[in-house]
């Protein structure tokens, strides 16, 4: 029953997608038979006809996300707006729309405390972890605290203004939340490899939790770090797979569920405050909407944020 009411909402996303799809081919195809350079440009043509196409997956994609808050309170890989769905053809372009939760991440941003200048340590030790699992120097914490806080003192391993100073191009250190991922290039030791290896699985747009229905095993493993002594560690690599079963079947409602998973979970959910930094539901969406169209290309990153069923974008890049 239920399987089948979640087919019924992906076909009609698919409908609401065509509609819009075919909306703006029919008014592209009346306008350009109007347009005096038809022959001129069709490149040009096809990229404008591509923008529509994107425009209305973006739109689609707004709609799922609107239509997934009416649903449920939870927010699974298994749902309107988060299940892979194939190039969709319209006539003679097609759209691809892939939305990513940014709660299934870690939030750079969550590592310094509201204030400016403590580190949240919990945070500290997660991220740490993700880095040594990524094989990356986790040292480089020390950097990214400190072009966080709103002191000039570096720490240990870290780099203050005496540092970006020195540099051939100098600059100063933020001293502030990251906006963008990508000023973590700035940031001493985070060279292009490095920055690659990790931005699959940090943002900075997020309420700072993660959510346990979305997060990949890389950082379900490191959520418990920073926790009571007795229960210090990675989270093995069964109880992973064993969450990563579980949510297969059974969406987490709330983050106490995880204890549902098995009995070395029930206990480290009790006994510690992982409740903390986990949430089963997302507040914040990236939509790559990509659209062809002959050799035309055209390709909207939109940023949501979502509060009730109200969705909202943030920010776009268009390419
Ligand atoms: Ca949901
Ligand atoms: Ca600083």
């Amino acid at each position: 029953m239920r399987k089948s009411r979640k087919r019924e909402r992906g076909i009609a996303l698919i409908i609401t997608l065509l509609i819009l799809g075919l909306v703006t081919t029919v008014l592209l195809s009346s306008s350009s038979r109007t347009s005096l350079d038809l022959t001129l440009s069709t490149l040009y043509g096809n990229r404008v006809r591509g923008k529509y196409i994107a425009e209305g997956a973006l739109k689609a994609a707004l709609i799922a996300l609107r239509e997934d808050a009416g649903m449920n309170s939870y927010d699974t890989l298994d749902e309107i707006w988060s299940r892979p769905s194939p190039p969709i053809q319209f006539g003679e372009g097609e759209a691809l729309i892939t939305v990513v939760d940014e709660e299934r991440k870690f939030n750079i941003n969550s590592l310094i405390l509201p204030g400016g200048l403590a580190p949240n340590e919990r945070m500290v030790a997660i991220f740490q972890g993700l880095l040594t699992e990524l094989g990356i120097d986790p040292l480089l914490t020390d950097a990214v605290l400190d072009w966080l806080d709103s002191d000039d003192t570096p720490r240990p391993a870290g780099a203050e203004s005496e540092y970006y100073s020195s540099l051939p191009h100098p600059y100063s250190p933020k001293n502030d939340l990251f906006d963008t991922l990508s000023e973590l290039l700035l940031v001493r030791g985070f060279t292009r490899e490095v920055y690659e290896k990790l931005a699959p699985f940090i943002t900075v747009h997020s309420s700072g939790k993660i959510n346990i229905n979305t997060a990949p095993p890389e950082i379900l493993r490191v959520l418990a770090l920073g926790e009571e002594p007795e229960f210090q560690g990675l989270l093995d690599e069964r109880s992973v797979e064993d969450v990563i079963n579980y949510r297969s079947e059974n969406p987490f409602e709330k983050p106490e569920d995880l204890g549902n998973v098995s009995s070395s979970l029930e206990e480290l959910y009790r006994k510690t405050r992982i409740r903390e930094v986990i949430t089963t539901s997302s507040t914040t969406f990236t939509v790559d909407a990509i659209a062809r169209v002959g050799k035309g290309r055209y390709r909207i990153v939109s940023l949501l944020t979502r509060s009730g069923e109200s969705v909202e974008e943030i920010s776009r890049i268009v390419y």
